[in-house]
């Protein structure tokens, strides 16, 4: 295995693992495929070194991902209640502090490594390896086990493949690069199969998860002359088909794959009242981690996010004058 950016400096993670016995690895509330295979990859590289490990993340693990290795080892976890404090904690593929889902307090107690590639990262961590150049937080800890040492095994390649084809959509966002290409390739050599990933990630849609996506479509509103597209779930609709928030992750792509479209918008209902989840894409020039980010969100420059707060009609006039203004 190759690095894909041989220029960064690792070390510092490297001897704060070193160090530690008890190991915390987090991601974002919502994990997505990246966050989590990130997570399982160095999950058995750190229990390889005999560390004491676990994962804690809010929310769980989505369950098209349960087909991984380890994937038991992911707790759902409540940190509120939470009473130890581990050597060491490792955050990935988190952009700010407060999407971790983890009190303040337990931050001061421990140290905090923050690995991620969101532009709008606010370096939270005690040591920060945040660089936007890379397609997924997997590539990243790709290339820290390349720095340990790590032998991958089949297991570990095909976490991290999970990883970067789950952020590159399919190796087709911007940020699909030869070298990308090339790792994928090293994976697959590493014992990563294709096929059934695929099967596993994109062919293992629940029927709820369908229904939703009808009634999602159903809600279609082309603005700003054919260059914004508009979809929303509300509770109402998760009520009817059955569907949960992870049936509705890609829904947004639907928005953006019609032609002439540059923005799409997902507003979603959101578990507290009077709160909406923003999901934004866009397909060349505009920029939505910016706009993302002027809400109190953020992201990628194609791909961002963002919470609320109002009524519907309030949020989403809200972002009809923002959307519009980049449109301009
Ligand atoms: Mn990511």
């Amino acid at each position: 295995m190759k690095h894909l950016f041989p220029d960064v400096d690792w070390l510092p993670v490297i001897e704060a693992i070193e160090q530690a016995d008890s190991i915390v690895l987090i991601t974002h509330c919502n994990p997505d495929g990246d966050g989590i295979g990130s997570e399982l990859a160095l999950y058995e590289a750190l229990i390889s070194r005999g560390k004491h490990v676990s994962i804690r993340n809010r929310d769980g693990i989505p369950r098209i991902y349960n087909f991984l290795a380890y994937a038991e080892k992911v707790e759902k976890f409540d940190w509120v209640s939470c009473q130890d404090s581990p050597d060491l904690i490792i955050s990935l593929d988190c952009g700010s502090f407060k999407r971790l889902g983890m009190p303040q307090a337990i931050q001061q107690e421990t140290t905090l490594i923050n690995i991620d590639h969101h532009i709008s990262n606010a370096k939270f961590g005690d040591i920060n390896i945040v660089d936007a150049r890379y397609c997924a937080t997997g590539a990243m800890v790709s290339d820290l086990l390349v720095s340990m040492q790590v032998i991958f095994s089949a297991d570990i390649a095909t976490a991290i493949y999970v990883a970067i084809l789950t952020d590159t959509a399919s190796f087709r966002h911007s940020n699909t690069s030869a070298n990308v290409y090339r790792l994928a390739a090293d994976l697959i050599d590493a014992g990563a199969q294709p096929w059934p990933i695929s099967v596993a990630v994109y062919e293992s849609r629940s029927l709820a998860g369908i229904k939703i996506l009808m009634a999602c479509l159903e809600t279609l509103e082309i603005c700003d002359g054919g260059r914004s597209a508009w979809i929303y779930v509300n509770a109402e609709m998760y009520e009817e088909t059955g569907a949960n928030v992870e049936d509705t992750e890609g829904l947004i792509d639907y928005a953006r794959s019609i032609g002439g479209v540059e923005v799409a918008v997902l507003i979603r209902h959101h578990e507290l009242e009077g709160r909406w989840k923003v999901n934004f894409r866009a397909k060349t020039t505009a920029d939505v981690g910016a706009l993302a980010n002027s809400l109190g969100g953020g992201g990628h420059k194609h791909a961002a996010g963002c919470v609320i707060g109002g009524t519907f009609d309030e949020a989403q006039a809200i972002i009809r004058q923002e959307v519009s203004q980049i449109l301009a």
